[in-house]
């Protein structure tokens, strides 16, 4: 707590923290909460620099990107201190503080009478969830792409996601690889499959936008009150990618009727009135913007992200559980054949999926 209190001193902030309250939620970076004696609030977080290995880069983008979707908020009269993360800057005017040890830090505005849901409630969330993203597309749309860093190389491209699966089933660095050959058959007959939006990108059948790449419900903030969804954060992979990506992830993540680690697989599968429901929301904001061929690979975009999150959890399992932080033993095990078992749902439900799609074109 004392480093914690020291870290705090470091940036531009009147008064004490009075209350340091730990938020346990996503697999990446540590966040806490703080409530300083004048009542004011912030997030304060470390960057997992293992997974982003160039924490300044990665502040610049968010810098950049924060100051351009507050100053659409602003031409639309929203409130930019509620709908947009805020940095807070250290008293040396940097966007992050690096400690004696190496660890990167962090601080934005906290926002405060709002919920993030692991798990999405009641299906009108879901469609606030589309809402919410699909505009931080929109407000994204003319963002100068070419001045973002990308902050993890190649983070969708599901075709070296499964190379580096195989590669490591070939290490097999702590004895794993026997208990998984059966995920591995069910990867192989895919192999094909996650190449596709890598060769479209490569011949410009798909266009590259600006995406938030990690849609996850809970990097979404929603309002109390209203319900309705108040501010996208969560920002770090902010970078040129698909909107396939950031509509299949947001179906992987929560149109799943079970938990993404559900251990009990008869529980897993895709909810179709989710899906419907993210779906309307977020094509209600971004239909206009996309390319016939964009809209028509999004039900592409939910079984590529839940294959790819299947690789990705294995691939971590038998490494030895080195990125996405576990609470069990065997949790990436048990992710990754949550999302199998999601993969299988989709697929069988995928000719539906289209025609939802469809149905909020016109
Ligand atoms: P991670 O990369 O570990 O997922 P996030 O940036 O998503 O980290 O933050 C974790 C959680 O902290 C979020 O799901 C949300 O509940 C909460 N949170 C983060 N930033 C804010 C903020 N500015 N205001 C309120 N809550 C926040
Ligand atoms: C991580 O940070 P968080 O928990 O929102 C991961 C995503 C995965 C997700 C799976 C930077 O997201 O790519 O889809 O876990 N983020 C990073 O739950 O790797
Ligand atoms: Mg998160």
């Amino acid at each position: 707590m004392e480093h914690i209190k020291h870290v705090i001193g470091q940036f531009v902030l009147n008064g004490e923290a009075n209350k340091i309250l730990p938020i346990v939620r996503g697999h990446i970076n540590t966040t806490y909460r703080i409530i300083m004696n004048d009542g004011k609030q912030y997030t304060l977080q470390t960057i997992n620099t293992n997974v982003f290995r160039k924490p300044d880069l990665l502040m610049d983008n968010i810098v950049a990107v924060t100051n351009h979707i507050q100053g659409k908020i602003k031409e639309n009269g929203g409130d930019v201190d509620r709908e947009c993360l805020s940095v807070v800057l250290t008293k040396t005017g940097a966007s992050l503080y690096r400690d004696a040890i190496g660890q990167c830090w962090r601080m934005y505005g906290y926002i405060d009478n709002v919920k993030s849901y692991d798990q999405i409630e009641e299906p009108i969330q879901m469609y606030n969830a589309g809402v919410g993203f699909g505009r931080f597309q929109k407000m994204l749309a003319g963002f100068p792409m070419d001045s973002l860093h990308e902050t993890i190389p190649n983070f969708h491209n599901t075709e070296m996601r499964m190379k580096a699966l195989f590669l490591a089933a070939e290490e097999d660095a702590v004895g794993r690889v026997a208990e998984v050959r059966e995920e591995l058959s069910f990867f192989e007959e895919r192999k094909e499959f996650a190449t596709t939006f890598v060769r479209m990108i490569e011949r410009g059948a798909l266009p590259l936008r600006v995406t938030h790449n990690d849609t996850k419900v809970n990097n979404i903030l929603i309002d109390d009150v209203t319900n309705d969804a108040l501010c996208v954060i969560d920002l770090d992979t902010v970078m040129p990618g698909l909107a396939a990506y950031d509509f299949g992830d947001a179906i992987r993540y929560s149109a799943n009727t079970a938990a993404e680690d559900e251990r009990d697989l008869s529980k897993v599968g895709l909810d179709m009135e989710l899906y419907e429901q993210f779906a309307h929301g977020f094509l209600s904001e971004v239909k206009a913007d996309l390319t016939e061929t964009e809209t028509r690979y999004l039900p592409h975009g939910a079984t590529m992200m839940t294959l790819e999150n299947a690789v990705r959890f294995l691939t971590d399992y038998l490494q030895g559980d080195v990125y996405f932080q576990i609470h069990r033993p065997k949790h990436n095990l048990e992710r990754a054949r949550c999302q199998i078992a999601l993969l299988k749902s989709m697929e069988q439900q995928f000719d539906a999926m289209c025609r939802i799609v469809d149905s909020y074109l016109i």
